[in-house]
């Protein structure tokens, strides 16, 4: 591809191409238990913004586009508007326009958007969508914005042909053709997205980065800054150089903190200071491993050991220890760590030739009968209830979003009960030892 521009000058457009900052999204991880994580997670989301800003003018980019859901749209503060405009103004000053369309999650403008006080640089594109030409740039920009939180129709018949001898760039948000686990927004195929005839389709919504298409290219970038493990891993920025010689992209890294999920077999093992050892070394390797500022790790002990119910005994006190190793690598935090260690089949029931030991028979006491009484579960569902209670509304859900959900839940938890009840007996033997 080799174009000029009216004029004989030859094309040079380079831009950062992000999407789903989710500005003041609630803090949906574990961490919330950790004042300090919480305020280092809290905080990321909006400072990653300020090195997306950073980046551009580092780079000295012609725009930012940003494909969607800039906000939560749930919570949107006062504080967190005056923060982007000055990101904007900083933009603004410096000469790089912003173009943005809004995704299912901002579709509708909050009273605190409409404060916002946006310099002419940011065009944000309506719900009928619409094109910027850039001539000077030799570049056109095309966008729809979702008008409200659902488009279950495509919105490709809605852009414009492309502009004849121009580069040209398209923002759409879209779950294309619905991936698992996401509901169907403004879905497209990539076949149709390739054939529209555009250059560039800078893309939003689906939290995990991917090239989906190149020549032309079709860039879902991800999410900037993972709120929890399930969005794990670095994350990043696209940016994005459109020239003589055509389109090419960069990958940046933009995460300040980087979810992982860790997970360490004990098995072999062969005593408790062993299992210490390997969740310190876990954390150390973790430590030289992130390419973010800081790793969040969520930790997980798994394996057949007959270490398993010592293990789940001291669960809290090895947790405690592996936030100070955490603590001492400097840029490594636990959100959680789960003791989920199993017993050996020899081990589990232990019985003699004089038949189930006491503790056996209590554990399958426990599981067939007690858990399973409708009026102990009645009892079990209050106190759960209570403690739901109070929790901030938004992260109620993940504690089951209906009754069958909740059941599940409540089963889990007092199964977990069970084996927790066990683990104290059969290791209470074990005081005193190390
Ligand atoms: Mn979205």
């Amino acid at each position: 591809m080799r174009r000029e521009i009216p004029g004989g000058n030859v094309i040079a457009f380079r831009f950062l191409h992000t999407a789903d900052l989710h500005l003041d999204s609630p803090l949906r991880s574990l961490a919330l238990k950790d004042s300090e994580l919480a305020g280092l997670i809290g905080n990321a989301s909006r400072s990653v913004f300020e090195s997306i800003v950073g980046i551009c003018l580092e780079e000295r980019l012609d725009a930012l586009l940003i494909a969607g859901d800039l906000f939560d749209g749930t919570l949107r503060s006062v504080k967190t508007a005056a923060y982007l405009s000055r990101q904007f103004r900083r933009l603004d000053e410096a000469g790089i326009s912003v173009y943005m369309i809004r995704g299912n999650h901002d579709a509708e403008a909050s009273a605190v958007t409409k404060q916002l006080d946006l310099p002419p640089s940011v065009h944000v594109f309506s719900g009928k969508g619409g094109m910027v030409r850039l001539d000077d740039k030799g570049v056109a920009i095309h966008g729809i914005s979702f008008a409200k939180k659902t488009m279950p129709e495509t919105s490709l018949p809605k852009f414009k042909s492309p502009a004849d001898g121009l580069i040209n760039i398209g923002l759409m948000h879209t779950s294309i053709g619905g991936s698992e686990g996401h509901d169907v927004y403004a879905p497209v195929s990539l076949a149709a997205l390739a054939a529209h005839g555009f250059d560039y389709w800078a893309l939003g919504h689906i939290h995990k980065r991917k090239v989906h298409h190149e020549n032309p290219f079709i860039v879902m970038p991800g999410i900037p800054q993972g709120r929890d493990t399930g969005e794990a891993g670095p994350k990043s920025v696209t940016l994005v150089t459109a020239d003589e010689n055509g389109i090419r992209i960069e990958e940046r890294l933009t995460a300040l903190a980087e979810f992982s999920a860790v997970t360490i077999d004990v098995r072999g093992l062969k005593d408790i200071e062993a299992v210490r050892t390997a969740i310190r070394d876990a954390i150390r390797t973790q430590s030289e491993a992130t390419q973010s500022e800081h790793a969040v790790l969520r930790m997980t002990l798994t394996g057949q050991t007959p270490l398993a119910w010592r293990i789940r005994r001291d669960a809290e006190l090895l947790a405690e220890e592996a936030r100070q190793d955490a603590r001492e690598t400097g840029n490594v935090w636990i959100e959680k760590l789960y003791a989920a260690p199993s017993v050996p089949a020899h081990l589990s029931a232990k019985s003699d030739t004089a038949g189930p030991s006491p503790v056996a028979e209590l554990e399958a006491l426990m599981r067939d009968s007690i858990i399973t009484d409708e009026g102990f579960c009645a009892e079990a569902d209050k106190i759960l209830s209570a403690r739901l209670g109070k929790l901030p509304p938004s992260l109620r859900d993940h504690f089951g979003k209906d009754e069958a959900g909740r059941k599940n839940i409540l089963d889990r938890l007092l199964r977990e009960g069970c084996t927790d009840v066990i683990a104290a007996l059969e290791t209470a033997n074990l005081h005193g030892e190390d």
